[in-house]
């Protein structure tokens, strides 16, 4: 059938037509394509300074091994490790100073991303920073150093993409796999909370702002 060519395009000016933004990887988990994208200009002037007050560096764990992944935190809490145990302090171990406070656009970010994603008042206390350089990775393993597993956790992805592991609830299970690319966040919460994840090492590459890295927040609510 031809069209009458003097029918108004109803969808002239509708939204082009885009991928689903958000796509469901778990029960109550999932991924907000490009979410942190609109954010970038202020994220990343306030993630060297952070940076700046508390440099990345490579942490020890309790069986003795250097993890390939360097680390940092701001918030009232930061994640460490070394050979007595994993654990959240007030202090940053290497400088002996309260970590940086959380910047006002992460906690923002953090919050618009969980109210996103269905988790209300999502209020974190530690921001977890890991830097990947190509070849490093993280292991399977599941977040079990915080006081309450009741708040989701919101982690956000800069610069080189990342082939995500999602696990089941014992180490064993099949993992599914998840790209995560520049400016995508992921939420988990709920019944998702405890599940195994990990990341594949990282592949050589050169990101057009980051250069030779992936950059991960990792937005909990420790205590
Ligand atoms: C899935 N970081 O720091 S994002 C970690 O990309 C960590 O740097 C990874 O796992 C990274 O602990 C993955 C975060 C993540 C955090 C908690 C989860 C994914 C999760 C809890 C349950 C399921
Ligand atoms: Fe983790």
């Amino acid at each position: 059938m031809t069209m009458n060519p003097m029918t108004f395009d109803l969808f002239a000016d509708a939204e082009p037509e885009q991928q689903p933004r958000r796509e469901q990887i778990g029960e109550q988990s999932c991924v907000l394509r490009g979410f942190a994208l609109p954010w970038l200009d202020r994220l990343l002037p306030a993630l060297e300074a952070v940076l700046a007050a508390a440099p990345l560096r490579q942490m020890v764990t309790p069986g003795g091994f250097t993890m390939s992944v360097a680390l940092s935190s701001c918030g009232t809490w930061g994640w460490t490790t070394d050979r007595s145990g994993y654990r959240y302090t007030r202090d940053d171990p290497q400088t002996g100073l309260p970590w940086p406070s959380m910047p006002e656009v992460f906690f923002q970010l953090a919050q618009a991303a969980a109210r996103d994603a269905g988790f209300t008042d999502f209020e974190p206390d530690s921001c977890l920073i890991n830097r990947y350089v190509p070849g490093a990775k993280m292991s399977l393993h599941q977040d079990k150093d915080e006081k309450s597993y009741a708040e989701p956790i919101v982690s956000v992805s800069l610069g080189l993409p990342a082939m995500f592991l999602f696990g089941g609830f014992a180490r064993g299970d099949k993992s599914q796999r998840v790209p995560l690319l520049h400016g995508d966040i992921v939420v988990w919460g709920g019944v998702d909370r405890l599940r195994y994840h990990g990341v594949l090492p990282i592949k050589d590459g050169q990101h057009s702002i980051l250069g030779e890295q992936r950059i991960n927040f990792t937005f909990r609510r420790s205590h």
